[in-house]
């Protein structure tokens, strides 16, 4: 049995392994993806993986996910500080969703400090690097076996 997730990452994450490894590894969002289908394909899970700059599309993916995933896994990039939209759309169709931040948003600047999706969220993962997509898909599955 496979449960299905939504990886949804969000805006400029297409850049990761181009620039400022410093602050978001050095990992290209293709080594991550990779490394999340690794996992899934071990543990019973099947991915639709969706990175998108534009924030109708990342709600568009979200509406459609109501009708084929059990959760999500959501890195909304700069949207995550700004987007009532984005808030709005997870509460509104009632999955699971689980935030993850490769950098750590509480160490950086104060406007990162602010989340207006986390409350809507099952819980927040921040700057842990890749591994927080892994641990946030780990979550989603554990809680799918209770
Ligand atoms: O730490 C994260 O995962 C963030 O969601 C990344 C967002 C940032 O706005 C959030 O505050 C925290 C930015 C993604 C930009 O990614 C880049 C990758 C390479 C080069 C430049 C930007």
């Amino acid at each position: 049995m496979f449960i299905n997730i939504l990886i949804l990452h969000g805006p400029n994450l297409n850049l990761l392994g181009t620039r400022e490894p410093g602050v978001y590894g050095s990992l290209t969002l293709n080594d991550i993806n990779r490394r999340l289908e690794e996992y899934a394909a071990t543990h019973g899970a099947s991915l639709r993986v969706i990175q998108s700059n534009h924030e109708g599309a990342l709600i568009d993916a979200l509406h459609e996910a109501r009708g084929w995933a059990a959760g999500v896994v959501i890195n909304p990039g700069g949207y995550t500080h700004t987007s009532i939209a984005l808030r709005d759309a997870i509460s509104a169709i009632g999955l699971p969703a689980i935030e993850v931040h490769l950098s750590n948003i509480h160490a950086r600047e104060p406007f990162r400090h602010t989340s207006l999706i986390a409350p809507v969220c099952l819980g927040q993962i921040s700057g842990l690097g890749w591994l927080g997509y892994r641990l946030a898909l780990e979550t989603l599955l554990e809680r799918d076996k209770e």
